[in-house]
């Protein structure tokens, strides 16, 4: 229950007309749980219908995907954009495949997509898309087809200026080439409507290391801030094994923490005396797997082989960066029990709401990844700006802004929930600076 009777409506509303939502009705139920300490101070909200149009993309393409498979079967997929919200920018979000990909995961995205682009600064509205298509244990000439035969669709909603698409799970380099190809043959343009692209194509430096490392300069803030302390020495427990999770491992390691535990798809490994980063770094390569070859070279080291059993291990961070409702109320009593006092999100939503009420309840400070996880789209609006510029940027220099738009997410985040009265709910504080600006936004461009 709200304290405010018109999210009340909305919210019975949401869990009616998206029954089937699951995901969409959980990330809905996160924003309003914010919400609720405005709404009713800010009567424009409600006159203006500004979450009714909110809660409802601009616009959803669904399409076939079919393409023929090395046996030469013809394969069927389905494929989505969903353009959540232009308020402020064109629609920019990443493309996920998966076989667990449907309109509710791709729709609680693309939502917080639109407030996480907000945070960071920059003139990005909300999207995002994918495909029930997994591209583990394809071929590359099948990955080729595929990505070839999702772009002859979405081509024609997309543009530089329109829809900007990049890479999620199951869509890394190689798909974005394919697609940014395709793209590129069908349009007869030479612009940068992906990003995540090859540095010899318009791809920016820094750009695949950005949510990893962005996470950790976010966990940085949030350190000194509230500990004033930094990442020496700190226990850090990180899951996931795609590029987030990796690149997060090597800028915590770097930065002095110790990585304690690590998961990918087999199950997770343990070293109180800290995990070999480095190792982890070369091993994950290209599959993104690691525990069982690290496990030969460190037969001392603790391996399970149940990942999600991992937020049983004594830690001071836990940084959770595989998927969606990875950590659910039981994981957070027991990450509180064992030490842990951070929580901070690499992947989106990764967190279930009542796990996050349990943290803001007892003292495990938590950071939602629609904050602590912008560096990597913060990142590829840079990529377009040096695109629309005909320029590249060094490495450093893509680095330096990233580390400052991650401080000035943090700022905006904790003056925002002090504002409110919640110093410490970064939650509360995500969620109303994303907002205030697309809100801003969406008075002054009129009710479209
Ligand atoms: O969840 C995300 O922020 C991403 N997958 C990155 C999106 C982007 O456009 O770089």
């Amino acid at each position: 229950m709200y304290q405010s009777s018109y999210l009340n409506k909305l919210f019975e509303d949401v869990k009616k007309k998206y029954s089937s939502e699951p995901e969409f009705i959980s990330a809905v139920e996160e924003f309003f749980d914010s919400m609720d300490y405005m709404v009713d101070d800010e009567p424009n909200i409600e006159k203006y219908a500004i979450l009714e149009r909110i809660l409802i993309p601009e616009r959803v393409i669904s399409f076939r995907v079919a393409w023929v498979d090395d046996k030469g079967k013809v394969q069927v997929n389905k494929g989505w954009r969903v353009q959540f919200n232009s308020a402020i920018g064109p629609y920019k979000g990443g493309i996920r495949f998966d076989s667990s990909v449907n309109l509710s995961i791709l729709k609680f995205l693309a939502f917080e997509q639109t407030f996480k682009n907000s945070l960071t600064g920059l003139p990005l509205g909300g999207g995002k898309g994918g495909a029930d298509f997994t591209p583990r244990g394809r071929s590359d000439e099948e990955i080729m087809r595929f990505c070839q035969a999702y772009v002859s669709e979405l081509f024609r909603h997309i543009g530089p200026d329109t829809d900007v698409p990049a890479g999620d799970f199951g869509v890394g380099a190689r798909e974005i080439g394919y697609m940014y190809g395709m793209y590129k043959k069908l349009s007869n343009d030479f612009v940068g409507t992906f990003t995540g692209k090859g540095i010899s194509y318009g791809g920016s430096l820094g750009r695949k290391e950005a949510t990893g490392y962005g996470l950790l300069y976010f966990v940085s803030e949030m350190l000194k801030t509230f500990h004033n302390d930094t990442l020496k020495g700190k226990r850090v427990i990180i899951s996931g094994s795609g590029k987030v999770g990796k690149h997060a491992a090597v800028k915590a390691h770097a930065l002095g923490a110790k990585v304690v535990a690590m998961s990918d798809i087999n199950g997770f490994v343990y070293d109180e005396n800290g995990l070999d980063v480095p190792l982890i770094d070369k091993l994950s390569e290209p599959k993104g797997e690691y525990s069982l070859e690290y496990m030969k070279i460190y037969p001392e080291a603790k391996f399970v082989p149940t990942p999600k059993l991992m937020w049983g291990m004594p830690c001071d961070i836990a940084l959770p960066c595989a998927t969606q409702n990875e950590i659910d109320l039981e994981d957070a009593m027991k990450l509180k029990a064992n030490g842990c006092y951070m929580l901070v999100e690499g992947a989106n939503m990764p967190t279930a709401v009542e796990a996050i009420r349990f943290c803001n309840e007892n003292g495990i400070l938590f950071a939602p990844g629609k904050a602590s996880n912008a560096g990597g789209v913060a990142v590829s609006g840079l990529e377009m700006s040096q695109n629309a510029m005909h320029l590249s940027w060094t490495y450093q220099e893509v680095d330096q802004k990233l580390e400052q738009i991650m401080k000035n997410i943090f700022r905006k985040c904790h003056e925002t929930a002090q504002k409110y009265g919640q110093p410490k709910n970064l939650a509360l504080g995500a969620n109303i600076a994303g907002f205030i600006k697309v809100y801003d936004a969406m008075l002054q461009e009129g009710v479209i």
